[in-house]
């Protein structure tokens, strides 16, 4: 926490500065970091921190991001559905938030998404389409019983679903091709989605389950690329494996 503190203050110190060579400035905790340091604060493991320079003279770390290759999954549960007898499984997998670098955000999370699968060669994964209200409330319900709705997990509010109006505004397709259509179930926050053009003129067309203030997870339409954001990710998986 002390620590995190100091980031913090760096931080503004840092903002002071005009000459900052930002070309020198990106180093791995396991590079220039104090090891007493980092075992002092094993959230930070994992993580990539900033440097400042100036003059080229470190005056210290100014912020720090979640930073991963390839993401290790923060968890996972399987919702099995059954229709006649006929019982089949999805299984939904969290993330925590991408690598601030990682751009653009929610299409680099679908990716991630598409490079999973429950057995070799099985149905790939995507980004969660959370159609009916049972599956929308075990998922946000897993984020939260988690503790992954908010830091060390998340700290720019929100996860990445499957839905998105990227193609036609207003018309919004969910991850496996089908529309949301006038009468599906929906559980948008209030007043979203609303298309905010602030930080961009094209507009909100990526949707996330919004974790701010008190909106628990309802959704929300944000910028695909200005945010990045924890992931849900659901494999499909016929025979119901365990992972
Ligand atoms: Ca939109
Ligand atoms: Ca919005």
């Amino acid at each position: 926490m002390t620590f995190k503190l100091a980031v913090i203050f760096f931080a503004c110190v840092a903002m002071c500065y005009a000459d900052f060579d930002f070309a020198q400035i990106k180093h791995e905790v396991t590079g220039l970091a104090d090891e007493n340091e980092i075992d002092d604060s094993l959230e930070l493991k994992g993580t990539t921190l900033y440097f400042a320079f100036y003059d080229n003279r470190l005056i210290n770390v100014f912020s720090f991001f979640i930073s991963h290759e390839q993401q290790s999954p923060a968890g996972n549960f399987t919702l099995e559905s059954c229709e006649k007898g006929d019982c089949d499984c999805t299984v939904y997998v969290f993330y925590c938030q991408q690598d601030s670098t990682v751009h653009p955000y929610q299409p680099k999370a679908a990716e991630l998404c598409s490079t999973l699968s429950v057995l070799p060669g099985g149905p790939s994964g995507r980004l969660a389409s959370l159609r009916t209200p049972r599956i929308d409330s075990e998922v946000r319900n897993y984020i939260t019983t988690h503790g992954l709705d908010g830091s060390p997990c998340i700290t720019r509010f929100g996860f990445w679903i499957g839905l998105s109006d990227g193609l036609v505004e207003g018309e919004y397709v969910w991850s496996d091709g089908g529309a949301l259509c006038p009468h599906d179930f929906r559980n948008w926050a209030p007043r979203e989605p609303n298309n905010n053009t602030k930080q961009n003129p094209d507009g909100q067309d990526c949707v996330q389950l919004w974790f701010r203030g008190s909106r628990n997870g309802l959704w929300d339409d944000e910028y695909c690329d200005y945010r990045p954001k924890g992931i849900v990710c659901e494999i499909p998986d016929p025979h119901c494996h365990s992972l």
